[in-house]
């Protein structure tokens, strides 16, 4: 038979950690240690002949119990994130013969969680790449912050995510830390990278919650989004009559602001022009410059008109081009 009195579940109240504590966070911290339990049997008829003694986890170090009133203090702060709960023996013995008056009783003291930790991002900064153009609401990355206070109990591990840097470019879900676009044709071109602040804060996200925050570097990715234009309307070369087949009659250079693929170039001579039975173009190894080559022999002084095209990515944008070469 128990004849110990215990509290239904004793518990302490988790002491705040030691680094730089507010004002507000000594006085708990006093409160935890002045915090008592009472242990009572009921042979204790009060006459002082009933010795308490307590066992287990904790016992003599972090709980000491008053042996002749059977009151139990706790002598350092706690920390449940370090420790969540004890499990401790008390028996009632008799303080003449040290004799046990009753079998040992056990008992479990759980430390109540308080928001001692912010939300911290384990694996930031990132870094991530969504594509230029993308819609509204293109999913980027998702950031994930950790809080290690206790996430069955109270709000102190229920985190709200906002973006504190890169509005209006993006946006991130307030529960799940997803991010995702929020501006419409986002062009490479003109920005490549963007910085994003988020923030995770605790409690909900109400005033008084700790907070984390970590960045998250996106890069545009490239999207062929701009043709290839030639910086003049019209090129004028001259070759001489006698010049022999093969011989190079110009260089062009269109530009394309695009990127790697997306900006290489491939130029040829449209049919129906008068110059494309007298003249050829080919593509340099880089991809940049057409150079147009004569294809037969001179013959009077003549003009001729060229157009070019380009194949990019085997898609035909071509712009018309005049070429007239002289004597
Ligand atoms: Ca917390
Ligand atoms: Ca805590
Ligand atoms: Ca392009
Ligand atoms: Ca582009």
């Amino acid at each position: 038979m128990r004849m110990w009195w215990l509290p239904s579940q004793l518990s302490s109240r988790e002491s705040k950690k030691p680094r730089a504590p507010s004002e507000a966070q000594k006085k708990r911290r006093q409160q935890a240690e002045a915090r008592e339990s009472k242990l009572h049997t009921d042979v204790d008829h009060g006459e002082g002949r009933i010795k308490y003694v307590l066992t287990g986890e904790g016992a003599g170090t972090v709980f000491v119990i008053d042996e002749k009133t059977g009151n139990i203090h706790v002598t350092k702060t706690l920390d449940r994130e370090e420790k969540a709960q004890y499990t401790l023996l008390a028996q009632a013995v008799d303080r003449a013969s040290n004799r046990p008056l009753e079998p040992p009783s056990e008992f479990i003291i759980k430390v109540q969680d308080i928001n001692d930790n912010p939300p911290v991002f384990l694996q930031g900064p990132y870094h991530a790449t969504v594509p230029e153009m993308s819609n509204v609401g293109t999913s980027v990355i998702q950031v994930t912050a950790h809080d290690a206070d206790d996430p069955t109990y109270g709000n102190s591990a229920k985190l709200v995510y906002t973006v504190l840097e890169g509005l209006p470019f993006f946006s991130v879900d307030p529960q799940t830390g997803v991010i995702r676009t929020a501006t419409p044709n986002m062009d490479r071109e003109t920005q490549q990278e963007f910085l994003v602040v988020v923030q995770a804060k605790d409690m909900g996200g109400h005033t008084g919650g700790l907070s984390g925050s970590t960045t998250v570097t996106v890069t545009l990715s490239d999207v062929n989004d701009n043709p290839p234009r030639f910086p003049q309307s019209s090129y004028q070369f001259s070759v001489v009559e006698t010049a022999p087949p093969g011989s190079a009659v110009g260089r062009l250079r269109a530009h394309d602001p695009d990127e790697g693929e997306n900006a290489l170039l491939a130029y040829s001579i449209l049919e129906g022009g008068d110059g494309a039975e007298a003249f050829a173009i080919h593509t340099d190894m880089l991809g940049q410059d057409g150079i147009i080559t004569l294809k037969k022999v001179g013959e009077a002084p003549q003009k001729y008109g060229v157009l070019l095209s380009f194949f990019l990515l085997g898609a035909l944008i071509w712009e018309p081009l005049s070429i007239h070469p002289s004597i």
